[in-house]
């Protein structure tokens, strides 16, 4: 009584339960979720990932430009139960995602990714959002004439799939653009292959 148990730095550890429930869940061999458990454990030894972390990951990956707007994104799309940090299970599904995920399924991702306030369309502020994010992760945030010259590709490429001209894409909409233009696709997935 009265006395306080020791601060302890709880370690995060893998259960086999949660093992199973992982490959169920990804398309990870049991070797594969151990080995990104032992990578996630070394950056995150209490098994999280705060969005602080994230955005430093992301910064050192990107050093030319400024990666924290698309990496506070991407971090809120990982998080999965909003709890502000990202715990083993959700970082392995992510990893799923974009190591064994196919373009289908990186592109609807993509979609939700700027797809900002999640009503399933992404309207020409989203898109503008968008140019910002990627321009200023590549370190291009200043050049005004990518700019334009990206603002002109998009433009011709909303309205080329925009059939009702209200200027809004779906996500199926997206989909198959994305999945026919190579160089809108590269400019907007930079942070994963598809
Ligand atoms: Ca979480
Ligand atoms: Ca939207």
């Amino acid at each position: 009584m009265g006395n306080k148990p020791a601060v302890q730095k709880t370690r995060a550890t893998l259960t086999g339960q949660q093992i199973e429930n992982l490959k169920q869940r990804t398309r990870m061999s049991e070797e594969e979720i151990i080995k990104w458990f032992d990578g996630f454990q070394k950056d995150c030894p209490d098994g999280l990932l705060t969005q602080k972390h994230f955005v430093q990951m992301y910064n050192r990956a990107f050093p030319e430009g400024d990666a924290t707007k698309f990496a506070k994104r991407i971090f809120v799309t990982f998080d999965r139960d909003n709890s502000g940090k990202i715990d083993f299970d959700e970082f392995l599904l992510a990893m799923d995602l974009m190591e064994k995920g196919n373009l289908d399924e990186k592109l609807k991702y993509a979609f939700q990714l700027y797809d900002f306030n999640k009503d399933g369309i992404l309207t020409h502020s989203e898109i503008e959002n968008i140019i910002k994010m990627v321009l200023s992760l590549r370190g291009e945030g200043g050049n005004d004439q990518l700019k334009q010259e990206v603002m002109q590709h998009l433009d011709s490429f909303i309205s080329r799939f925009d059939e009702n001209k209200d200027m809004v894409i779906s996500q199926e909409e997206f989909c198959n653009i994305c999945s026919k233009d190579k160089y809108l696709r590269e400019f907007l997935s930079p942070t994963f292959s598809t």
